[in-house]
């Protein structure tokens, strides 16, 4: 039986992760960090425990308790999963996401060149790296030059470079999935998808009348987050290291997400949708449309979600609370 660690385990990705390699016979276990209120703070694993995960508390910023939680689970595979992943967020916290998206990846590394260099090891890297940058067909892929413009993207690019650092000079294998934005009905509330079908649903529902957004005009590759981690599986188990774009390809603005969204609820989102500054990033990453031609050829992966469908599903799952 495989054994398969993931940092970030009780996050979105983390959780679908952990389900789809239960369902392929490994042995799961993760890392969770200390909360005040641990009731709530494993709510999207809680149905996984029956099938025996193991989870350890610790922090990627402390070395310690991960090499700790590795000594003990022994894993095959790595998914190094944890981040400070809101990008808005990340300009006002712009040294606690670096130390843990940039610092704590490199305590990943290290820790496994030091002590487990047969690990085969996942990183969470982000469409975010490429910031303006654009091929002119007006896609973004493995070979588009990554100017990022924001902390969080800033941070994320020296991961991905440091763990293409270690895997070159010290023989590891360590892989970049270089993932366009995803989403589920377990994706935080404070993500634009979430915020929106809630909002919206707030508003059906009498609970609210107005919502109030940032910007409508940037356009973004979403898929889902049980597509996509099905992809980081596969890229682990490839014979080689590589660095690999997951994307669907379609590029929607946050503008046509609100008029879908809304729509399906038989409401106008020009009734309702406010501008606070607040909600405005200082630099915003305008367009991302990724090319994953090489993941589908290298991996023979492809997403089973449309746009319209995972909204659907993301708006059934919400809706469930106002019935
Ligand atoms: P998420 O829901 O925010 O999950 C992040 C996970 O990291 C949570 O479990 C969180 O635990 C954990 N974490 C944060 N800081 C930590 C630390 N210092 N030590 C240990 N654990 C820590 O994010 P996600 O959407 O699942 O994304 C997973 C990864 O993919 C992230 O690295 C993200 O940056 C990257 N990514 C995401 C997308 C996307 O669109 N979703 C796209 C590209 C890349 P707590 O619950 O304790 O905070
Ligand atoms: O949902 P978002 O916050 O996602 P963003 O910034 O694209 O980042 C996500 O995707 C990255 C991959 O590209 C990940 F690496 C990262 O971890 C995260 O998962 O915002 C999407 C768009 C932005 O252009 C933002 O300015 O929506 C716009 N937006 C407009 N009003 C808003 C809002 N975003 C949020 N969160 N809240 C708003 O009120």
């Amino acid at each position: 039986m495989k054994k398969a660690f993931i940092t970030g385990i009780n996050g979105q990705d983390g959780s679908y992760l952990a389900e789809h390699l239960l369902a392929m016979d490994f042995e799961v276990g993760g890392l969770i960090r200390r909360s005040s209120v641990s009731e709530n703070q494993t709510y999207r694993i809680n149905h996984l425990f029956k099938n025996g995960i193991k989870t350890y508390y610790g922090d990627i910023i402390d070395k310690s308790s991960i090499e700790k939680a590795l000594s003990d689970f022994k894993p095959d595979y790595l998914f190094n999963l944890a981040a400070q992943s809101h990008v808005r967020l990340s300009f006002d916290m712009p040294f606690f996401t670096t130390q843990v998206n940039s610092i704590g990846a490199l305590n990943v590394f290290d820790t496994i060149k030091d002590k487990f260099p047969n690990i085969k090891v996942y990183q969470a890297s982000s469409s975010e790296m490429f910031g303006r940058s654009i091929d002119v067909d007006k896609y973004q892929r493995e070979t588009t030059p990554m100017h990022p413009v924001s902390p969080y993207g800033c941070s994320k690019l020296y991961a991905y470079s440091i763990a293409r650092n270690y895997r070159k000079a010290y023989g590891l294998f360590i892989s970049n999935g270089i993932l366009f934005n995803h989403e589920s009905p377990r994706r935080g509330r404070n993500f634009v998808t979430t915020k929106v079908i809630e909002g919206a649903l707030k508003i059906k529902y009498g609970k609210k009348e107005k919502l109030e957004m940032g910007n409508l005009d940037s356009f973004r590759d979403w898929g889902h987050s049980s597509d996509y981690t099905k992809a980081m599986l596969k890229l682990l188990i490839h014979s080689e290291a590589e660095d690999i774009v997951i994307s669907s390809g379609e590029a929607h603005s946050v503008r046509e997400l609100c008029n879908i969204v809304f729509k399906k609820l038989n409401m106008n989102y020009k009734d309702h949708i406010i501008l606070n500054k607040r909600y405005l990033r200082p630099e915003e990453l305008p367009y991302l449309r990724g090319d994953s031609k090489k993941g589908k050829e290298i991996l023979n992966w492809k997403p089973s979600y449309t746009f319209e469908k995972l909204l659907e599903e993301m708006i059934n799952h919400f809706e469930k609370d106002f019935i």
